[in-house]
């Protein structure tokens, strides 16, 4: 009989990568979706009749058992949140809510209701913020930088409890930063390789920026999705970081972008405070010697090549008219 599969945040980034793997590997795919007053699921529009859709929210507690009763799923990934930092000193209770809190709320309805469950958490090497060590791993502490870090250190945490409180099969995968053509927009890589993009077909002439020069460890996010699968077949429990092991700078991702389309940034890219963070994650570099180790894992995407997959992408997304 097929697996099955419940994905919160199939609507996101790694839940449309996701739903494809495990569509390719013969699971029944079951995803959580908010209710809005508009439908916009753009990046799993081509899986819709592949896919079964169910409303709930991280919020209501009471929609996850449900979901899980309905659905009787295998294995839960849980990659709903909210993910953008900047947003967190805005909106910090809210994105307690759902970032921090939501994992439990998810944890105990799997207590409650479906114990057998392998469970997934997608947490972030946000929780690392301002490194106590270079490079980052499974062991390293954590010391984050923003409310959605320390929302993602609870998460993290309370995983590792109920794995040792209850016996679940609950995993922590600390991923670093994964980007694609279908990252949002607002985050810098998607931000870049779009306004490249336009200010190649002459729709604007000036992109406003943040700080060039923090480092991250990015990979591709079609990668990473492989990753969490893998760590819900194993035999034990873990928790696995997951990198590239490289680290790049913004500045770095700017010139790679401009170059692309035969562009000089240094005429189109100034520095605007308002996207300069009250608090920075300077440097992040992965070390996924475990991930290799354990899981037979290893990025297939190198920096360079995928922010030219992103900019070739907007690229055509704009010439058509599109976002
Ligand atoms: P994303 O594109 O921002 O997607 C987030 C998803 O969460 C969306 O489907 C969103 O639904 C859903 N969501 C938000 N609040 C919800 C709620 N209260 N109830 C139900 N669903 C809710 O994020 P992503 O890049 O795919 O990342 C997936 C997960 O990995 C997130 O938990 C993120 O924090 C974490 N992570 C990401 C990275 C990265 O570099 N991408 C690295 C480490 C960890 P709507 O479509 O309705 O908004
Ligand atoms: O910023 C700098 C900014 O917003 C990366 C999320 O998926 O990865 C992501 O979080 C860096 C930061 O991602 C702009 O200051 C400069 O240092 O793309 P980002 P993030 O904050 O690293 C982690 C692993 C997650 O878990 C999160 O969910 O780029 N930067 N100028 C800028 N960033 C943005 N967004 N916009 C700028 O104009």
């Amino acid at each position: 009989m097929a697996k099955r599969a419940l994905i919160t945040g199939i609507t996101g980034q790694d839940g449309s990568y996701l739903a494809e793997l495990l569509l390719k590997k013969g699971y029944e795919v079951h995803g959580m979706v908010r209710r809005s007053s508009e439908e916009k699921f753009e990046r799993i529009a081509h899986l819709q009749g592949k896919v079964t859709l169910h409303q709930g929210d991280l919020l209501d507690q009471f929609s996850l058992a449900a979901l899980l009763s309905l659905t009787q799923p295998d294995e839960v990934y849980n990659l709903a949140a909210q993910s953008f930092v900047p947003t967190s000193w805005n909106q910090p209770v809210l994105t307690g809510e759902f970032t921090a809190l939501g994992v439990t709320k998810m944890l105990e309805a799997i207590r409650h209701t479906r114990p057998q469950v392998r469970f997934y958490q997608a947490s972030s090497s946000e929780m690392f913020g301002k490194v106590l060590e270079v490079p980052q791993t499974e062991d390293t502490p954590f010391y984050p930088r923003s409310p959605y870090g320390v929302a993602k250190a609870y998460g993290h945490h309370i995983t590792v409890n109920y794995r040792e409180s209850f016996k679940l099969f609950a995993v922590s995968g600390i991923l670093f930063n994964h980007e694609s053509p279908r990252r949002g927009l607002e985050f810098v890589t998607r931000k870049v390789t779009y306004n490249v993009a336009r200010i190649k077909h002459g729709l604007q002439d000036k992109l406003p920026m943040g700080n060039l020069d923090a480092k991250r460890d990015w990979g591709f996010a079609g990668d990473y999705v492989d990753a969490m699968w893998r760590m819900l077949q194993q035999d034990e429990p873990d928790d696995y970081v997951v990198s590239t092991n490289e680290t790049h700078t913004v500045k770095e991702l700017v010139e790679i972008a401009f170059a692309r389309v035969g562009l000089d940034w240094q005429k189109y890219v100034f520095t605007d405070p308002a996207f300069v963070r009250p608090a920075e994650v300077d440097l992040l570099i992965g070390d996924a010697a475990k991930a290799k180790k354990k899981l037979g894992w290893e990025p297939t995407v190198r920096f360079k090549e995928l922010v030219e997959m992103m900019v070739d992408a907007d690229m055509e997304r704009v010439k058509a008219g599109q976002r």
